[in-house]
């Protein structure tokens, strides 16, 4: 799709709108995101409108990865971390008639898959994610800003479940009563992390938060590893959200929008080559704790990313897209599926994670 945007926004870049060809690219539920075309010299950037009902506070941002890119910069200077370029006016973004947009340089070589078809994509995404912490294990993760409060909490994700649910119509809670059901079946995992606390061996860390294998950018003939993107939620937060929502996004072949149910299965190969890439990166890194909760990750996001969608179907659907009426409970559906496929392989996933620590 071809598209038109603000000649404002494109010379905030320097760029003369009759060179540049924009398209849309990218298949995230929140951001607007553009690739843009340099057509005098075959460049490319990736523009973005930020979506500032969910991102409340943009500069938080900009200066988190600011931070963070100037510590990368000194620590690993070759690490790729494709931070937003600046605005002529040396500004992380722009403001357009109130909304906030930036420009990110294109990566070049790499393609961003929307789903795996190998085990070695599972290694190489999850070794990039991995590597990201693993290079800012010295970083002192409190210098950073949240970017969405109680992003990954779960007691905040069952409460804002349980408030849904006292407000939601008999109707509608009707429809959804085996999901509320199962919600309910599955709190001991909040037990679990109630129980997690902090401390040491729980440390803050820099987490991505959106691990999903779009976010990371793969050598297009190769596909080996290069690096990741989507760095808005690049905050504190615990080693159990970007492992976990690995498992959550690429374990099954097909994903939270799949309406069978039947086809919602783990693929154990994957599982191991993810736990590997993930391991060989910080495998030296994780706490005894840490090691402890690798397969308790993968229910705690599974578990709350079911909650969040049930939620917002319960409450009329009104943060993430749809496409059609019931698409935030068919997903909810799903990620209880996928959920309880976990726990049924649980045996068997933690022998191949046990195997894995032995030498770490
Ligand atoms: C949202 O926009 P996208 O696809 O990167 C959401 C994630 C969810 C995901 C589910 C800021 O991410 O937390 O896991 O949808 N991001 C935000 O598809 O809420
Ligand atoms: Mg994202």
């Amino acid at each position: 799709m071809e598209l038109t945007i603000d000649e404002n926004i494109l010379e905030a870049y320097g760029f003369n709108k009759e060179n540049i060809n924009i398209q849309q690219i990218g298949s995230g539920l929140i951001n607007g995101t553009y690739l843009l075309t340099n057509l005098s010299n075959g460049e490319h950037f990736v523009l973005q409108q930020l979506n500032t009902s969910v991102f409340t506070n943009p500069w938080a941002i900009a200066n988190n990865i600011e931070t963070v890119a100037n510590f990368l910069k000194i620590n690993s200077p070759d690490y790729i971390f494709p931070a937003p370029l600046h605005t002529t006016n040396r500004e992380a973004m722009y403001l357009h008639e109130g909304k906030y947009w930036r420009l990110m340089p294109f990566v070049k070589s790499t393609v961003a898959l929307d789903t795996l078809s190998t085990a070695k994509q599972a290694f190489e995404a999850a070794k990039q994610f991995g590597k990201l912490s693993r290079l800012l294990d010295n970083f002192n993760s409190s210098k950073l800003e949240p970017t969405i409060v109680g992003f990954h909490d779960l007691e905040l994700r069952f409460e804002q479940f349980k408030t849904a649910l006292s407000q939601a119509s008999v109707t509608v809670k009707d429809q959804a009563a085996k999901e509320i059901e199962t919600a309910f079946e599955f709190e001991p995992i909040l037990t679990q992390y109630l129980q997690l606390g902090s401390n040491a061996d729980f440390p803050n860390r820099v987490m991505h938060h959106d691990t999903k294998i779009s976010n990371a950018l793969l050598d297009k003939e190769t596909f080996e590893g290069v690096c990741v993107i989507d760095l808005d939620t690049l905050m504190p937060g615990k080693f159990i959200s970007d492992l976990g929502d690995m498992m959550r996004t690429y374990l099954c072949e097909f994903s939270e929008n799949e309406r069978d149910l039947s086809k919602i299965n783990i693929r154990v190969d994957y599982f191991a080559a993810m736990i590997k890439g993930y391991l060989s990166e910080m495998g030296s890194i994780l706490t005894s704790t840490e090691k402890g909760l690798i397969l308790f990750s993968g229910k705690y996001m599974i578990y709350m990313q079911a909650l969040r969608f049930l939620t917002d179907f319960l409450n009329g659907n009104i943060y993430y897209p749809t496409a059609y009426a019931d698409q935030n409970l068919d997903r909810a559906k799903n990620q209880f599926k996928l959920l309880e496929e976990l726990v049924k392989n649980e045996e068997q996933l933690q022998q191949l994670v046990d195997a894995e620590l032995l030498d770490k």
